[in-house]
């Protein structure tokens, strides 16, 4: 993580406010229909790094080294050495309570899509269902040669990773720089936020799209659009409320129907 507990406890309890906490839960509470939308930042505190920033994944490693196809098509023993450096970690990691309150939030409403950036699975693991993994998912590999994806929970895969039907080189299931994301998922995506009441934003820098482009295009459909996050992003001038906070800690407050904000971290 980028900052010491002491240094994000200090951030909440200096700027805080109770009011936009408050009113995302009324706006929630009113909402037909809700979208949110997740990147890194919601499992930094289950002990994944961040891609951007001071801890972030890219400091020790160019992007365009490894997430891109023409990196894998290079060395792809590079770049499933990372990846399998990245399932190692994530194998030992759980959903927090920012997890936990998205899966709760799908439950409670019965129009409902949870849009990730994140490709590490814990959405799922903490029991959101109506999810789509934009960016794809860790835990899946895609035959180069035949198109095959399939489940692959080994840690670490063995180099080169082969295809069980075709014999050829597989590859992580995962959306890279330069990579059209999948067609129909997008378009649930643009549905969702064409039609939703309420689009909350978490733990994203929201600078990579086409995700940067979904806090704009709710607003314009008419949506209420609350960001949730650590720092300030390029979105937080265009977002109705924007509150600097843990997602783990923000979160499960706005599931807290009637009661004050819990100012401590
Ligand atoms: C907390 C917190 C706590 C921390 N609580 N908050 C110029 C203009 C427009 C577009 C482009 C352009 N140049 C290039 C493009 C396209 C490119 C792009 O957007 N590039 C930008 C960098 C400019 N996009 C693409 O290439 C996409 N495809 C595409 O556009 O296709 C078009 C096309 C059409 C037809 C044919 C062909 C192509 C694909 C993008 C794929 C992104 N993939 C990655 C890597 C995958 C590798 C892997 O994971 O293994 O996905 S990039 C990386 O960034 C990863 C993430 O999902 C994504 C977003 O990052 P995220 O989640 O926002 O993380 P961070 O680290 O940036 O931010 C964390 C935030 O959390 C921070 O704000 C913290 O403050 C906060 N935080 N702790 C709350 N506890
Ligand atoms: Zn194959």
């Amino acid at each position: 993580m980028a900052y010491t507990l002491g240094q994000i406890a200090a951030k909440e309890a200096a700027v805080q406010p109770t009011e936009p906490i408050q009113e995302i839960r009324e706006r929630l509470s009113k909402a037909g229909s809700v979208v949110v939308l997740t990147g890194a930042g919601i499992s930094a505190e289950s002990g994944v790094p961040t891609f951007r920033g001071a801890d972030g994944l890219w400091k020790n490693f160019r992007a365009e080294d490894l997430a891109t196809p023409e990196a894998f098509a290079r060395d792809p023993r590079l770049v499933w050495e990372w990846y399998n450096w990245r399932r190692e970690l994530i194998a030992t990691t759980q959903p927090n309570p920012g997890h936990q309150a998205i899966a709760e939030m799908e439950a409670r409403h019965e129009r409902f899509l949870l849009i990730t950036q994140n490709v590490d699975g814990l959405h799922r693991s903490a029991g959101s269902r109506k999810l789509l993994e934009i960016h794809g998912n860790i835990w899946l590999v895609r035959c180069t040669a035949c198109g095959l994806v399939e489940e692959n929970r080994d840690v670490p895969i063995a180099l080169p990773p082969s295809c069980r039907a075709c014999r050829g080189l597989l590859r992580p299931h995962i959306v890279w720089f330069g990579e059209a994301l999948d067609e129909k998922t997008l378009d649930q995506c643009m549905g969702a936020l064409a039609s939703c009441d309420v689009l909350l934003i978490v733990g994203t820098s929201g600078v990579v799209y086409p995700a940067a482009s979904f806090a704009p295009i709710a607003k314009a459909a008419g949506a209420f659009v609350a960001e949730l996050n650590l720092d300030p992003t390029p979105q937080s001038p265009l977002v109705d409320v924007s509150i600097r906070g843990r997602a783990g800690h923000l979160l499960p407050q706005l599931l807290q129907e009637g009661a004050a904000p819990d100012r401590q971290p």
